[in-house]
């Protein structure tokens, strides 16, 4: 029996079921063992009845549409709560429409674990042919952070824990974990099989960083003319809101916000140098990234848009990630929290955030806010991005405790902009990868887990690649609000082919009524063409509980081609 077996649980179970126990109940046991509360899913051979036995033993099991979407809201869990989210799939395709979902929450560190049935091996090694065939092992490992099989029934215990460790612990990640169709149906000696089973213990340990690491940032940040703070989505994860709060207040350093850390501290905090991102990014001298990777999202590191002598300290989980893209001063490894509360002990008051960089960050913030403030409060008609999105977010506000989603390509740039957030994790968006598909996936998840409403901010085309999962949260009732920009195209909507009568390659449907969608399963649709209209609409959605979808008419002639990623695109010899 493996030490940390607790061995009152596992008789228990196993004197309940007799003397025998399967393959089936044994996974559900483990999860149970290990917390598992609800598992989201999409059923079929060779996992229907380990759905079915999940819901009678009182795990909450959540049935979707597609697989990409239930992976995408277990690993939303997994985001929000800090434990692995758990999904389930069946053999083969199945098993590939999730795993997308699982190299997404992998790139974006979010802790999922993807549960899938597969054929039998003796015909998948020999390429014989069987239903559904993959050799769906071989083909995650690329994608995920860990893929393992389970090969016997007494394995099941130790896949499942190892699963959990591996998703939760160091730099967290999406785990996919193989149960062929035969070690369900295996079937072995109850107590046997209960005392295979444990729960592991403290899934994501703390680490420490070095003292003389944490010497080294506070005396670059101590020497620092222009200091700054990056928080990204890895400080929203990590859950130390105290420890970071305290930091940047005592210090009264500057600090900007990714766009899943918006809310850690409020948007409106006087610290927040958001609204003068050019200017932090381009003036800092000394910058601390906390949970935030120099990928593309922050330009690499690199000139013009940062100081060509900008230092970096960079407190990560993962010490591979430091050097990646510029030179790391001071490297600090370690949990968050735990990093925090170092510096927070080894600072007594050597860092401050000078008078003069504040004061540069903040007239350059006012002037900015007004000029936002110009383009907001403009009404033109057809209603454009802004103009919508003031209306929400003159709703939203009184909603502080509301989960936003949101995709798109202006939609998604714009509403990141407009919408302030003032509560950690509640802001859920495109990440890393800048992936369309998330929206009603992560909207599920974030309803699921919480209770909380949930409002989907999503472009038209984006909302697309998760649509049919209304039914979904209809279904099951969830308290969510869909907001569809609908502009008639994936980006703009104005695009037209002048060599044949065919759609342009970005044309969608400017009449599509997405609102009608909704009704097809019971929930209320709205569609709105003014910002008035869209108030009373969205006021009306968040007083009720039920599901909402609101077609907003947005004019199909502003925003830009892939929104503020135009110049992504490789420049060729032009047009046709
Ligand atoms: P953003 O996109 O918001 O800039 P990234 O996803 O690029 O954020 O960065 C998140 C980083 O946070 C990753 O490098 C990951 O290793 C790190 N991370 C995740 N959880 C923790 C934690 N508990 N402690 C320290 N670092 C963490
Ligand atoms: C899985 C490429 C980036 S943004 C986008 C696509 C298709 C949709 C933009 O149109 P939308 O937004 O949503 O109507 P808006 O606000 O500009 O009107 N496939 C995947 N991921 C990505 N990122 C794409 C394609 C893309």
């Amino acid at each position: 029996m493996p030490a940390t077996t607790t061995p009152q649980t596992n008789r228990a179970i196993a004197d309940a079921r007799g003397n025998l126990a399967d393959g089936y109940h044994l996974v559900v046991d483990a999860l149970q063992l290990n917390d598992v509360r609800t598992i989201y899913g999409l059923v079929g051979i060779p996992i229907t009845d380990l759905a079915r036995i999940a819901q009678a033993s009182g795990i909450r099991y959540i049935g979707f549409r597609h697989e990409s979407s239930a992976v995408h809201a277990a690993a939303c869990a997994g985001f929000l709560t800090k434990k692995p989210g758990v999904c389930l799939t069946v053999s083969g395709p199945g098993f590939l429409n999730g795993l997308v979902a699982l190299a997404n929450a992998t790139a974006n560190c979010f802790p999922v674990v993807q549960i899938s049935g597969s054929s039998e091996r003796h015909i998948v090694d020999l390429k014989r042919g069987d239903y559904e065939e993959l050799d769906q092992m071989s083909v995650a490992e690329r994608f995920a952070k860990a893929a393992y099989r389970v090969d016997r029934v007494h394995d099941i215990g130790r896949g499942i824990a190892r699963a959990i460790r591996t998703a939760a612990s160091g730099r967290p990640g999406g785990v996919y974990l193989d149960i062929p169709a035969a070690v369900l149906g295996e079937v072995i000696d109850a107590n046997e099989g209960a005392a295979s089973l444990w729960k592991v213990v403290d899934p994501a340990p703390r680490q420490l960083p070095a003292p003389e690491a944490v010497d080294r940032a506070v005396e670059l940040l101590a020497g620092a003319r222009r200091p700054l703070v990056v928080l990204g989505k890895g400080a929203a994860y990590a859950q130390a809101d105290s420890q970071i709060r305290q930091f940047i207040e005592e210090t009264g350093l500057p600090f900007l916000p990714m766009s899943m850390a918006k809310g850690l501290l409020p948007d409106d905090h006087p610290q927040s140098a958001a609204a003068a991102r050019s200017l932090a990014l381009g003036g800092t001298d000394v910058v601390m990234l906390v949970g935030a990777r120099l990928n593309w999202l922050l330009g690499h590191g690199e000139a013009p848009q940062w100081n060509r002598d900008a230092k970096f300290i960079q407190i990560d989980i993962q010490s591979s990630e430091f050097d990646s893209n510029q030179p790391i001063a001071a490297p600090l490894v370690g949990d968050i929290g735990s990093v925090m509360e170092a510096l927070l002990e080894r600072n007594r008051g050597q860092i401050t955030a000078p008078p003069r960089w504040r004061d540069e960050l903040r007239n350059r913030s006012v002037t900015n806010i007004a000029k936002m403030a110009a383009q907001l409060s403009a009404d033109p008609h057809p209603m454009g991005f802004y103009g919508a999105l003031r209306a929400m977010r003159d709703v939203v506000r009184a909603h502080p405790q509301a989960y936003i989603v949101n995709e798109g390509a202006n939609t998604l740039d714009f509403a990141r902009n407009v919408i302030d957030m003032h509560v950690p994790r509640h802001r859920l968006d495109s990440g890393t990868w800048g992936i369309m598909g998330i929206g009603m996936g992560y909207a599920i998840g974030a309803a699921v887990e919480t209770g909380n409403r949930v409002i989907a901010i999503e472009g038209d085309s984006a909302f697309g690649f998760s649509g049919m999962e209304l039914e979904t949260i209809c279904r099951y009732q969830l308290p969510i609000v869909v907001v569809v920009f609908n502009n008639g195209g994936v980006y703009k909507g104005d695009a037209v082919n002048t060599v044949s009568t065919d759609p342009s390659p970005t044309t969608l449907m400017l009449s599509a009524r997405h609102d009608m969608l909704i009704e097809a399963f019971g929930g209320k649709g709205y569609s709105v063409a003014t910002p008035a209209e869209l108030t009373a609409a969205l006021t009306e959605a968040l007083a009720s509980d039920g599901p909402v979808l609101i077609d907003c008419m947005i004019d199909p002639t502003v925003g830009t081609e892939s929104g503020h990623l135009t110049n992504l695109n490789p420049k060729g010899l032009g047009q046709a």
